[in-house]
């Protein structure tokens, strides 16, 4: 543990690409999970207090918004999970996790959309709103959780992943909060083909929980 006068955080390691995150958050887990799928090793530098790194001058300069997760990777500082997830996918697997023809692209990036609009705003929102994380009118952001569901229901009735007929990032961006949709105050009884798609998601090899679970 390293304390410093704007900064508190644990160094678990100091080699290779390194992850600045906080565990409870789900953009962190995202690429967490990426890299647990890629079987690739990484440093993590975690922060404890999940607001502590905004008040780094450090860290602004590595991520001008202040938010995890950054990957620093090659000399570059890449803040933002799909943008995290993009350079990772490309990194260390080639095609299949996103592939850079035109058309399978921009099939990914719908779901990379819908992740971080009607995902974060709705569901995100929501458990956030039940865990007094934050303030907002939780039906309004229920309402917004429902529209992703159904959109996301419509597809994995007739597809068993998102994007192409494996797996690719759009599942890894989408999965976090709509598995955990339940804690935001929406059962998934009326989903059976999201559940079927999460178990299949967390059959992945390699695959690794998000913990702490309420975080
Ligand atoms: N769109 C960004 C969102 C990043 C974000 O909101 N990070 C949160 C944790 S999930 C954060 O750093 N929160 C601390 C704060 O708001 O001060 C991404 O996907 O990386």
């Amino acid at each position: 543990m390293l304390n410093g006068p704007d900064l508190t955080f644990t160094v678990h390691n100091l080699h290779m690409m390194t992850l600045f995150e906080h565990p409870g958050s789900s953009n962190c887990y995202k690429i967490r999970l990426m890299f647990a799928l890629l079987g690739v090793d990484y440093a993590c530098v975690t922060f404890e207090h999940a607001k502590s790194h905004n008040r780094s001058s450090e860290f602004l300069k590595q991520n001008p918004r202040g938010l995890v997760p950054v990957l620093e990777a090659e000399g570059n500082y890449i803040w933002d999970s799909t943008a995290i997830l993009v350079y990772l996918a490309r990194r260390f697997d080639g095609e299949s996790w996103l592939s850079v023809d035109g058309l399978a692209m921009s099939r990914v990036m719908q779901w990379l959309a819908l992740s971080q609009s009607e995902i974060l705003h709705g569901l995100m929102a929501a458990r956030h709103i039940i865990l007094g994380k934050r303030r907002g009118v939780l039906e309004d952001a229920q309402g917004l959780g429902r529209v992703a569901l159904g959109v996301l229901e419509d597809r994995l009735q007739r597809n068993n992943w998102l994007a192409s007929e494996g797996p690719t990032i759009a599942d890894i961006a989408c999965y976090p909060h709509v598995s955990r949709a339940p804690e935001s105050g929406i059962p998934l009884d009326a989903y059976p083909a999201m559940r079927r798609w999460i178990a299949r998601v967390e059959e992945l090899p390699g695959w690794v929980p998000w913990t702490p679970r309420a975080g």
